[in-house]
């Protein structure tokens, strides 16, 4: 039997996958650079799940992409949400079936429970601390992959070209010495990718809290080991350089990261 919390969040991502894939509307809402933008979906899906968790948690905080703008409003301190209602909106724009709807519940700091939601594949990734991590109900843990020459290795290219020029980079000597390297464009469903062992590691620079949040503790509960890229700890609600592996393989991962 799942929790109230679980199955209120559950059935509200749901709903708003439904708003995304029914309600396709890609009209640009506002435009930060030639590749960051937002479509007027963005904005709808995040005050449709807005305005259903202050119904029915009027006392946690929401920190969402659209509407948090100002990083002092910031604040995990206490129980939050943090969300983000199109992860992967590039995809999500040109039809390119990789985007999701990510939501962390955050408690003193500590993520209790991971929502992930591909509405265009069906797929719904979930973990609670200390529970376990879930595809659509079944449990998942990370790759059994020793050695980066065994390994898939996912990566993201940033809004910024220059930035983006860089990861390619670095990516090129990962690619070197792996089997193969993907791009797909939502980092959060690249998180739970490991997660589940489609991937075996997966880094991006630059990520924004509500884009990995989720990811995180999916990823830790199904074995999975996260840093930034000088190898320390998360840090909370502040930009990063994202690497995440199956654990077996970050040591070797870090390395090429760190060298550059
Ligand atoms: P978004 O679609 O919600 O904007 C693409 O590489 C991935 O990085 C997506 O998950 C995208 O999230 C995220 N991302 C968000 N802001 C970014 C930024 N300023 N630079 C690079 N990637 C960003
Ligand atoms: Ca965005
Ligand atoms: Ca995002
Ligand atoms: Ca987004």
């Amino acid at each position: 039997m799942k929790g109230s919390m679980e199955k209120i969040l559950t059935d509200l991502l749901r709903d708003a996958g439904e708003i995304i894939m029914e309600q396709r509307d890609t009209q640009i809402a506002s435009r930060r650079s030639m590749s960051d933008y937002t479509t007027v979906t963005d904005v709808r899906v995040e005050a449709f799940i807005t305005q259903h968790l202050q119904k029915y948690f009027p006392e946690s905080v929401i920190i969402g992409e659209e509407f948090s703008s100002s990083r002092n409003s910031l604040q995990l301190k206490g129980s939050a949400f943090v969300l983000d209602p199109i992860d992967g909106t590039v995809n999500f724009f040109h039809g390119y079936p990789a985007f999701a709807i990510s939501l962390a519940y955050v408690e003193n700091y500590s993520i209790r429970q991971a929502y992930i939601y591909d509405p265009a594949n069906g797929e719904f990734f979930f973990a609670a601390k200390n529970e376990g991590a879930f595809l659509n109900d079944s449990f998942i843990s990370v790759s059994q992959a020793r050695t980066l020459s065994e390994s898939l290795i996912g990566f993201g290219t940033a809004y910024n070209k220059e930035l983006g020029k860089k990861e390619i980079e670095i990516v090129t000597k990962i690619y070197e010495r792996c089997h193969d390297v993907r791009r797909r464009g939502a980092a959060s469903l690249d998180v739970a990718y490991v997660a589940c062992g489609r991937l075996d590691g997966y880094l991006e620079m630059e990520l924004k809290p509500w884009d990995f949040y989720a990811g995180l503790l999916i990823l830790e509960e199904a074995g999975g080991k996260a840093c930034n890229w000088k190898g320390l700890p998360i840090q909370d609600l502040v930009n990063q350089n994202l690497l995440c592996t199956n654990n077996l393989i970050h040591q070797e991962l870090f390395n090429l990261v760190r060298e550059l």
